[in-house]
């Protein structure tokens, strides 16, 4: 693994979708071209803020589109590059136990700490097919990853539950994701198949099942050396174990055929 985070470009996704749900389609900026090819050095131009909203028409007949742009962060580095960050914590500046609203829209800035959103992460990853990369790094500076070959989440139908399939890594010999199907659940949302709430307990939004091996959006526990295992902290337990000081977590997805 190269040293990772340190060269990430902006880049943005945009939205379109119509009241017709073959019109939907969803772009990844950070997947359209290698750090060679300079898009990434136009790309300045094409920079929305966040939540920009406009209409366009689409064609005759059709109802017109909402384009939906919001920056995001590029990691061009690592594993070949063209991931786009969809969740990132490195030092504890952002609060992440938030309800089921704050994690469907997102929270947090794209160059800092932030949530990309549920909504978003479901409509990106069900676009076409996609790759998730789990990046982490404790407080030791060890650093490893768990790839997901194929990833996905559903609908707010069915609460943004989790599909992932071809896992691999240095990060733990079992994945510490929840099996396939498991839905997401926050503080004010449980969804999870504990009789306790485990977003709760556990301090943050995230795919629960009684409670399950990961915690990625956990609290930030700062410091090393030893330190008694806390089971709110951030966690990925095949790799560390129940209670993880991170320094840095990244959740990335690219096209899986990049
Ligand atoms: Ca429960």
């Amino acid at each position: 693994m190269p040293s990772t985070l340190v060269s990430q470009r902006r880049g943005i996704y945009g939205l379109a979708w119509g009241r017709g749900a073959h019109t939907e389609r969803a772009e990844n900026e950070c997947s359209k071209g290698s750090p060679e090819s300079g898009i990434f050095r136009n790309i300045s131009g094409h920079l929305a803020p966040a939540h920009r909203m406009e209409s366009r028409q689409i064609g005759d007949g059709m109802s017109s589109n909402v384009i939906f742009s919001e920056e995001v962060w590029c990691d061009m580095e690592t594993m070949g590059g063209g991931w786009m960050l969809v969740q990132k914590r490195h030092n504890g500046s952002v609060d992440f136990h938030r309800t089921w609203r704050e994690y469907k829209q997102g929270f947090g800035g794209a160059s800092g700490e932030h949530w990309l959103g549920n909504s978003a992460l479901h409509r990106i990853s069900t676009s076409r097919d996609y790759s998730l990369l789990v990046l982490l790094r404790d407080a030791d500076g060890n650093e490893a990853h768990s790839l997901y070959a194929h990833f996905h989440i559903s609908d707010e139908d069915k609460n943004y539950s989790l599909h992932a399939r071809g896992f691999s890594g240095t990060a733990g010999k079992t994945s510490s994701l929840t099996r396939s199907g498991t839905m997401f659940s926050t503080k004010d949302r449980d969804n999870d198949f504990c009789s306790c709430k485990c977003a709760q307990m556990a301090s943050g939004g995230w795919w629960f099942e009684a409670c399950g091996p990961s915690n990625l959006n956990g609290v930030y526990y700062p410091g090393t050396g030893v330190s008694k295992v806390a089971y709110n902290s951030i966690k990925w337990y095949y790799w560390k174990g129940p209670s993880l000081r991170a320094t840095m977590t990244a959740m990335m997805l690219r096209p899986a055929d990049f």
